[in-house]
């Protein structure tokens, strides 16, 4: 653990089906400010965000609508 404090919010997207889905999610999400590292998988259905702050819900949750899907928070 650092000491600079990591916060992950935990997403499931509807509708990935393949790795292009998951560059897309990735583009749009990477996108937000201070996102650090975005972990994301089509076979799961599994979005990670981690940044330095708070992760920005509302952000999140449109740059994957912009993508083309549709995510609820689920941690
Ligand atoms: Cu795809």
């Amino acid at each position: 653990m650092s000491t600079a404090a990591e916060h992950t919010a935990e997403y499931a997207v509807t509708g990935m089906s393949c790795g292009h889905c998951e560059a897309a999610i990735r583009e749009e999400v990477g996108a937000i400010a201070p996102v650090k590292r975005i972990e994301v998988s089509a076979a799961t259905g599994r979005l990670a965000v981690t940044a330095d702050a708070p992760v920005d819900d509302a952000a999140v949750l449109a740059a994957v609508e912009e993508a083309g899907y549709e995510a609820v928070r689920t941690r």
